[in-house]
């Protein structure tokens, strides 16, 4: 207060009154004016500013559905989206939709439009896509709020004028997908005639490759009561499916739900795509963000909904699920009831199983086959179902969505005395030949053939009751399952423990002299001595044997004549300075025994390891025919040496002919033990920067458990997905055998190892078959510890890869190439 008045003395003297009198209020309205100006654009820049951030934090979202009509009849002008009949409905049904989701506060602020796209018959479904736009951090909610909102059943009519809405269905769209529908420039409609086949065509086929954002869509009828087959007869798109695809809905909406394939790369002539509608609709979907690939040629015709299962009665035959080997339709039932003559019991045993199921531990809920009361479903190899009564049951279902190849199968009568005349019959019903019985080796997929053996003399009894042979007692693997082999060696403190099980003084231990009698005591010692030759000694090129542990190619010359140095050319990597899943891109030449074999026609289908300038190792189970395919034929393939990229062969990239394939004689491929072949080219390989074999292990070689490898390879980048087009790597380890056999009970041989993680995560998947498990060891070299072989799907937590173990068939292969 004090200060205001000391100012008015400075005022100008000529307008003292006016000051005195009304200055001080007039200033008041001025600051109010002005700050009340200022409070204004404040509030509206804050609102501005607000509205538009909000805006830009919100982000477009769809969702396909469809709504079911009770009260209406389908007719035939629903089919055109120009007949005012369509657009009448389609008013209706948007109508509907706005108000369900006007009836819901939490979503109805966030609701743009909808829009039909299509009617089908039942009673009338109509099928939309509607617009939400959604802050972005709400995007889950919203998605839970439709989806449990809409798939549920709605409400009876109030106006006679209005839908009777039997259920609405919602689930967020692919917006790859949604926009091929939207996109009004590739959508087609196609009624099927009456013994007629037609044809459509990916744009450009067969003149030129689809361009790159490509989005095209067809919308497939059939009359009332029919069902749809569809047939890619040609099919040639990118490799990876993230960005080229086709998808086929059973439905006319892209709903998840209703997916019936998604498929993406190149598909040879005999195993076209073949797919079967449960209705009289199908919604084709095709996506080619990349471009530059052929495409797809497809015919549809409509055929009267097939009928199966049935009684049958007779003491043999075949049958198989509907469609095989084609996909098999969803939503379908088939029951079987098979009777062989009076006095007889029956089995059933399944050549071919592949039934679509995502996940086997939730206990075959989706596509199954259910004998005698029990459900089957994934991939299975040969089995055996018996009943012990002359009927049997077999019922095959599939649920709405993911189709797959099915399975084919025989039913059998059999003397309930002698399930397998002049065989021995394994626990699950299987038939194998006798002398496979009590060999030491698994045949029966369940381990039966080995249990309560009676033991040669040149076998060890298990406490398991299996029998192995003598020599693979303490030889460091667990040969029996239950580890009784190796634990037998178990010696006192202080004590060293022979292979062949007996216990020795510690100090005895690489001391020059052999004093177990196997010299397994002078084997893993710090300085090469020369000691007596066993199976797990390095024997070097003059007979003589040195007791170092993996002395080959170590940089260190510890024969005398030198030949655990010579033949090390290998395993290098001249780049290195510079789907497997769970892995990364390689770097070009990091890998350079890499070798991709294609299936000519059909693209790149297993790895392979450069071993020499003519020979590559591979796995066994590459080569196993297939009723519609000679994989053994070594004209079906081509071997790509120094790839990379699948999509781009580099300038050093070698193309070659395959001379010869050699699988293992005791390859089994219900077992998948001695999974090893080897490859002859036809011409020597020139090696490059790209190009270079890898070591193979001497057979006394040691993979430590807990040691790491890579995996390599261009298979899955996860279970049952698409595979790499660049090359991916994998770091995992070696796996114990004891705690392996644990994990993957009765299914591992000696030939065998495991790698990769008990968490899961990282591992080698479908299309990884064959090629290397390598391993740097003494930090200089790299050595092939493994051959991709098989496993229990991809990535599972306690389920590692399974590898063939190379050193065990290090002879063979030295047999059959000749030295190599
Ligand atoms: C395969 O199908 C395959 N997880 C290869 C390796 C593994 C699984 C499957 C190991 O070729």
């Amino acid at each position: 207060m004090t200060g205001y008045e000391e100012g008015l003395e400075f005022l100008p003297a000529m307008n003292t009154k006016k000051v005195e009198k009304s200055g001080p209020k007039k200033y008041i309205v001025i600051a109010s004016v002005v700050l009340g100006a200022l409070l204004l654009s404040l509030m509206v820049g804050l609102l501005v500013w607000h509205f538009n951030v909000r805006k830009a934090n919100q982000i477009q979202r769809l969702y396909t559905g469809t709504m079911t009509i009770t009260n209406l009849e389908f007719v035939d002008a629903y089919e055109r989206s120009n007949s005012s009949e369509f657009i009448s409905l389609a008013s209706k049904v948007i109508d509907t939709l706005q108000a369900e989701y006007k009836g819901i506060p939490r979503i109805a602020p966030y609701y743009v439009q909808s829009e039909v796209t299509a009617f089908s018959e039942g009673s009338v479904v109509a099928y939309y896509i509607s617009e939400f736009r959604i802050p972005r951090d709400e995007e889950a909610q919203v998605d839970s709020i439709i989806t449990q909102h809409t798939n549920v059943r709605k409400k009876k009519t109030r106006r006679p004028d209005s839908l009777d809405v039997a259920s609405i269905i919602a689930f967020p769209a692919d917006p790859k997908i949604a926009r091929a529908q939207r996109n009004g420039t590739c959508y087609h409609d196609m009624h099927a005639v009456e013994g007629k086949i037609l044809t459509f065509t990916s744009p450009g086929f067969p003149n030129y490759p689809y361009d790159p954002s490509t989005h095209c869509q067809w919308v497939l009828r059939a009359d009332h009561n029919q069902v749809i087959k569809l047939t890619f007869v040609t099919f040639s798109l990118h490799e990876n499916c993230k960005n080229d695809f086709v998808t086929v809905h059973d439905s006319l909406s892209s709903l998840e739900t209703k997916l019936l394939v998604e498929k993406c790369g190149t598909y040879p002539p005999n195993q076209n795509i073949t797919v079967m509608s449960s209705k009289n609709v199908l919604l084709v979907t095709f996506v080619g963000v990349k471009g530059n690939f052929p495409g797809f040629k497809a015919q549809m015709m409509q055929l009267p909904k097939q009928s199966c299962g049935g009684t049958i009665i007779g003491d043999g035959g075949n049958f198989s699920s509907p469609n095989f080997p084609n996909l098999y339709p969803p939503m379908i039932d088939c029951t079987w009831t098979f009777k062989v003559s009076q006095g007889n019991y029956v089995k059933v045993r399944f050549n071919i199983f592949l039934l679509e199921e995502t996940n086997s531990l939730t206990g075959c809920k989706k596509d199954y086959v259910e004998v005698n009361g029990e459900r089957y479903c994934g991939e299975k190899l040969t089995f055996v179902v018996t009943s012990s009564s002359q009927e049997i049951t077999v019922r095959f279902h599939s649920d709405d969505s993911y189709v797959s190849r099915g399975f084919s199968a025989e039913y059998l009568s059999y003397a309930p005395s002698d399930p397998c005349p002049d065989k021995f019959t394994c626990k699950s019903g299987r038939c194998i030949a006798n002398s496979l019985q009590c060999d030491g080796w698994t045949d029966c997929a369940d381990g039966s053939d080995e249990l309560g053996c009676t033991c040669k003399s040149e076998q060890f009894q298990c406490k398991n009751g299996r029998c192995k042979p003598k020599f693979w007692v303490c030889d460091g693997a667990n040969d029996c399952g239950d580890n009784s082999d190796e634990l037998i060696c178990a010696c006192a403190n202080g004590e060293f423990k022979c292979n062949s099980g007996t216990c020795i003084p510690e100090a005895k231990k690489c001391n020059g002299k052999d004093d177990c009698g196997d010299g397994s005591d002078e084997v893993n010692c710090e300085n090469g001595q020369i000691v007596t030759c066993t199976v797990n000694t390095y024997k070097c090129t003059d007979g003589k044997c040195i007791s170092k542990r993996n002395p080959e190619c170590d940089g260190v010359n510890d024969c005398q004549d030198r030949s655990d140095e010579s033949n090390c050319d290998c395993g290098t990597r001249p780049y290195k300075q510079s789907r497997i899943v769970g892995g990364q891109n390689a770097e070009v030449g990091e890998w350079p025994w890499q070798v991709s074999l294609h299936v000519i026609g059909s693209g790149h289908t297993c790895g392979a390891s450069v071993i020499s300038n003519v020979w590559l190792v591979c796995a066994s189970h590459c080569f196993q025919d297939e009723p519609n395919f000679r994989y053994s034929d070594p004209k079906n393939w081509i071997a790509y040496l120094g790839l990379h990229n699948q999509n781009s062969p580099g300038s050093l990239t070698r193309k070659h002919d395959i001379d010869r394939i050699i699988t293992h004689e005791n390859y089994n491929p219900d077992t998948f033990d001695f999974d090893i072949a080897l490859l002859k080219l036809k011409l020597p390989v020139e090696f490059n920067n790209v190009i270079r074999p890898i070591c193979l292990p001497d057979a006394s070689h040691i993979f430590l458990a807990g040691q790491t490898a890579w995996v390599t390879g261009w298979g899955a980048l996860k279970e049952g997905g698409a595979g790499a087009t660049i090359l991916q790597k994998a770091e995992v380890r070696i796996i114990n055998d004891t705690v392996c056999n644990s994990l993957m009970p009765n299914q591992l041989t000696s030939r065998m190892m495991c790698a990769g993680f008990i968490t899961g995560g990282i591992d080698a998947c479908q299309g990884d078959s064959g090629g290397p498990l390598s391993s740097l060891e003494n930090n200089n070299l790299m050595f092939l510890a493994g051959v991709v072989s098989w496993g229990d799907g991809c990535a599972r937590r306690n389920k590692p890869g399974i590898y063939t173990r190379v050193t065990k068939l290090r002879q063979w292969i030295k047999d059959k190439t000749g030295g190599v």
